[in-house]
């Protein structure tokens, strides 16, 4: 089996040959791989070529494939069985992990994707406030939940247009779209919406219109402009928690959020989402409270595993000063390449995450985000691929590197993304 014969298969009974679209490499251009094995920081496709992965399955994957005390729990589990449909204890494990770590969560309840969780928040929300409205910022991504899935309407501060075929416009409407990092939108959003805004949701920095962190003070003026309106302030941790620090974003800002949502990382590498805070609210969600929210898989023992021995790996390692430094390697040593070709450039980096765009513009929004050259991008991934470096195939999102990119490994990737770049 290789790659072309494999996607063309893929291509007969899946939609686009793929279970999530930015796969099938539309927005790169080129022929999409399927991945088959991964090991550490590297990753092979079906035709047994190897890559330096920054992709690290858009996240999750921070402590390198198969990382030995992960794959062992995991064996251990599924001997016992894969799902059982009642309360496991590695459930209240993974819990009490993240109850521990993660300073605004008293309480916490799975699901099986970030989609699930912030869905789940955004219905808390508004069960618990009464209050109808959802404010978002254009450019930050929540999953495909319909309130969530809406894009800018004209103008500022204005009801959402809905963001695909699908979404009746009653829904879109109920969800006011405002810039990121603006603080006046937001302002004047809540002068004409205030009484019946249920909640904020932001990406505390943002990965999905590539990484844009929040201008200082923003997230500040959030928590207070929720609170003085008596909306709910949910920060979207799918891609920050355990990300930045042990505590995600929230710690590192010293910002608590009234609600969380989790993914990604929690998991590590299996399909686990969550959403939680204070008791007060929690206490809401059914069976404790009136609002609903239910699902077969949700704390699956096998998931579960998975997620606590990543968790317990960072707590105790606390891994992010290395992960910053490996990261200022990557971004500096790709800067130098960049520049030292005369190509116009932009590297935001948080931590551990950081992005690449192609414009000479600051990019502080999701309009600065796109002055972005995405031809060029396309190809640039493409080259890169070619030399065997795996970064994701968008503009719009996050490089990552984990525990398991020692220095050696980022001045591997660096030669080749310079052999790369010379053919640009
Ligand atoms: P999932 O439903 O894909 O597990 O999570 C949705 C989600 C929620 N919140 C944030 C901040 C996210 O980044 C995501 C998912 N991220 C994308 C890419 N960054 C996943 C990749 C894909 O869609 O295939």
């Amino acid at each position: 089996m290789n790659n072309r014969k494999l996607m063309e298969e893929a291509l007969e009974v899946l939609p686009g040959g793929v279970n999530s679209p930015v796969r099938a490499f539309k927005a790169v251009g080129g022929s999409p791989i399927a991945l088959v094995k991964g090991r550490g920081c590297r990753v092979w496709d079906a035709d047994g070529n190897e890559y330096i992965d920054f992709l690290a399955s858009w996240g999750p994957l921070i402590l390198g494939h198969a990382h030995p005390k992960v794959v062992k729990a995991v064996r251990d589990e599924v001997e016992k069985g894969l799902s059982f449909g009642l309360t496991n204890p590695h459930e209240v494990r993974l819990a009490h992990l993240v109850v521990e770590m993660v300073p605004s969560v008293e309480k916490v309840r799975f699901v099986n994707s970030g989609t699930e969780a912030t869905m789940s928040a955004v219905r808390l929300a508004r069960g618990v406030t009464g209050k109808r409205y959802v404010l978002k910022f254009d450019g930050c991504y929540h999953g495909h939940y319909d309130s969530l899935l809406v894009s800018a309407g004209s103008g500022v501060a204005t009801f959402g247009i809905p963001g695909t075929p699908g979404i009746p416009e009653e829904i879109a409407e109920l969800t006011l779209v405002v810039p990121f990092n603006d603080e006046g939108a937001v302002k004047e959003a809540f002068e004409r919406y205030g009484e019946d805004i249920a909640c904020v949701i932001v990406e505390p920095v943002a990965g999905n219109m590539g990484v844009v962190p929040p201008k200082e003070g923003f997230l500040k003026f959030l928590r207070e402009i929720t609170q003085k309106n008596g909306s709910l302030l949910i920060f979207d941790e799918v891609i920050t928690g355990f990300r930045l620090s042990k505590g995600g974003a929230q710690e590192l800002f010293g910002i608590e959020p009234d609600i969380t949502c989790l993914g990604k990382i929690l998991g590590g590498g299996m399909p686990v989402g969550a959403y939680g805070g204070r008791r007060e609210i929690m206490s809401q969600v059914a069976p404790e409270g009136p609002v609903y929210q239910a699902g077969t898989l949700s704390g699956n023992p096998v998931a579960m595993v998975c997620g606590v021995e990543t968790l317990k790996e960072l707590r105790d390692k606390e891994p992010y000063p290395q992960l910053e430094a490996r990261m200022k390697q990557l971004s500096e040593g790709v800067g130098k390449i960049l520049g030292d070709k005369g190509i116009p450039h932009r590297i935001n980096v948080v931590g551990s995450m950081m992005t690449v765009f192609f414009t000479d513009r600051e990019v502080f929004d999701f309009e600065s985000a796109k002055s972005s050259d995405t031809e060029l991008f396309g190809r640039f991934f493409r080259k890169l691929l070619e030399k065997g470096v795996l970064i994701p195939p968008s503009q719009f999102e996050a490089w990552f590197v984990g525990t398991a990119h020692e220095e050696k490994h980022i001045e591997e990737a660096l030669e080749r993304i310079s052999e790369a770049v010379k053919d640009l």
